[in-house]
């Protein structure tokens, strides 16, 4: 059974020890965020803030699904929004949510939800009333918007997107974002709407049941709604109602929904903000405005948040994830024989692992052009690829594999003017960070070549390779009594 709402989902992380409730006063302004990001940092439970300064009645919650400091159990937040078990790593999160992906489930509309519990609309609209932080010393404003999703849908087709796009607070009834061109609102507004001088409809969810924020932060496929892929990983339709001014549905149980449009042909300063790369990666610049018509939010409501920043945070461990998926299930599409596809939190999304069978020559690189050709590669500026021995998963294997088998002219390729994320990207030159120009990939293949005969392969020298199966046995069977 799927969580039907956030508040079910609070339970379960309580149960496991992954939630705690903060009932001392709380500053929404810094104090909260610094709180979040050190229990991020420590891997601590989930804090949920529930007396905060200024907004009595009012919740903060932070990395729902970040990592955790509990022995084999770093996944396990990310696990448990999927209904698996704690322990679950991150190839079985993998397999699991390509399984369950081959089946979409559309969302069902309901008369009324909990998300309608009050509803301010017009002049009543008043985002201050709201307990927003401001997360991180530096930032330009207080984010409404870090974990969440933002619907909003195409001019001339039925496709509905759901992403995750940071939403800042100008004043009472106006928001900033970062809306980009290779994002799929990007496209849908300067593509479609902002050349016809058209306002975008959008609603912000904020508080929805867990899948929802995870998958609107990662790369599904233009063309489809998010919606459906989320009732998919749920395994149950997710439950929605009818905004109250904008033509767009939203889970029925999410805490908060602000609904409006974004205006086209108009910019405001916006940002600073500490990001995902773990710096404060760009300053204030003029970025789209987003002008609310409406909220609407349950008794008592969750605002839910993601102090992200040096690796690793919610971000970097449940989006990562679920990228490493798409691109695995990219991969196989190509029907090439992959193993696993990682991508180790730590990387900010940047770095690939692919683990394979090497069917013909240089066919590392073949995986990474399939790689930065396909959508959820917008973000791989680094590929490994392994031999399909070595565990994709298990970074101290990479980086042996890489220091042994990874030639250091002979199997590095460097693909140079590639394009780049706008605006957040640390390596680039500060000139050229704004939109993401003269950027790069580069492949490490750290596989042996395929036309090396078998005997010039070196052998492993591990317990488990060099020694025989019989001895190996007799060695475990007795381990205690050499007095380990
Ligand atoms: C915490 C968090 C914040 C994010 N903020 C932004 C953002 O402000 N702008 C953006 O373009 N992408 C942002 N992303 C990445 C997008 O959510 C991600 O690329 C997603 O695929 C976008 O949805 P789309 O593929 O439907 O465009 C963020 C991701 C996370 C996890
Ligand atoms: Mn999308």
């Amino acid at each position: 059974m799927a969580f039907l709402d956030l508040r079910e989902f609070l339970e379960k992380l309580e149960e496991e020890g992954e939630l705690v409730r903060v009932k001392k006063l709380v500053d929404w302004n810094l104090e909260a965020g610094g709180i979040a990001r050190r229990a991020t940092e420590l891997g601590e439970p989930a804090p949920l803030f529930e007396n905060i300064k200024d907004y009595p009645g009012y919740r903060l919650l932070s990395a729902q699904v970040g990592p955790s400091n509990k022995e084999n159990r770093y996944y396990c937040r990310m696990a448990m929004a999927m209904g698996m078990k704690p322990e679950s790593g991150p190839d079985e999160i993998i397999e699991e949510y390509l399984e369950r992906k081959k089946f979409p489930i559309k969302p069902v509309l309901v008369p009324e939800g909990p998300c309608k519990e009050n509803v301010f609309i017009g002049d009543e609209v008043d985002l201050e009333k709201l307990p927003v932080p401001i997360i991180h010393g530096g930032d330009g404003g207080r984010f409404i918007g870090s974990w969440h999703a933002v619907a909003t849908k195409d001019l001339d087709t039925d496709w509905v997107n759901w992403g995750m796009y940071r939403l800042m607070v100008h004043d009472k009834n106006t928001m900033g974002s970062v809306i980009v061109p290779p994002q799929h609102i990007g496209r849908m507004f300067f593509q479609k709407y902002e050349p016809k001088n058209l306002p975008m409809e959008f609603a912000a969810i904020i508080g929805a049941e867990p899948i929802t924020p995870m998958l609107s932060g990662s790369p599904i496929a233009a063309g489809v709604n998010e919606m459906d892929i989320i009732g998919a990983i749920r395994k149950e339709p997710l439950q929605v109602v009818k905004c109250e001014t904008v033509d767009l549905l939203v889970p029925a149980t999410a805490e908060i929904v602000i609904e409006g449009e974004v205006v086209p042909n108009m910019r405001k300063d916006e940002g600073p903000f500490g990001e995902y790369v773990g710096y404060r990666a760009s300053k204030r610049s003029p970025k789209p405005v987003l002008k609310v018509k409406a909220i609407t939010h349950r008794n008592n409501p969750i605002l839910t948040m993601c102090a992200l920043g040096v690796p690793v945070d919610e971000g970097h461990l449940s989006v990562a994830t679920i990228w490493a998926a798409e691109i695995l299930e990219t991969l196989r599409k190509h029907e090439f024989p992959v193993k696993m596809v990682f991508i180790p939190p730590e990387g900010v999304t940047h770095m690939v692992i692919v683990s394979t069978k090497i069917p013909y020559p240089n066919f590392a690189k073949r995986i990474a052009d399939a790689i930065w050709a396909s959508p959820a590669g917008i973000f791989s500026y680094y590929v490994v690829v392994v031999d399909d021995d070595v565990d994709a998963t298990n970074m101290d294997e990479v980086l042996w594999a890489f220091t042994t088998r990874c030639h250091p002219k002979r199997d590095i390729f460097v693909q140079e003017g590639s394009p780049v994320y706008p605006i957040l990207i640390p390596f680039l030159e500060p000139k050229d960070r704004l939109i993401g120009d003269n950027g790069a990939n580069v492949l490490f293949d750290c596989t042996w070549p395929y036309h090396w005969d078998k005997e010039d392969i070196p052998t492993k020298a591990s317990f488990d390779v060099l020694w025989p199966k019989e001895l190996q046995e007799s060695i475990i069977n007795n381990w205690k009594e050499y007095g380990f």
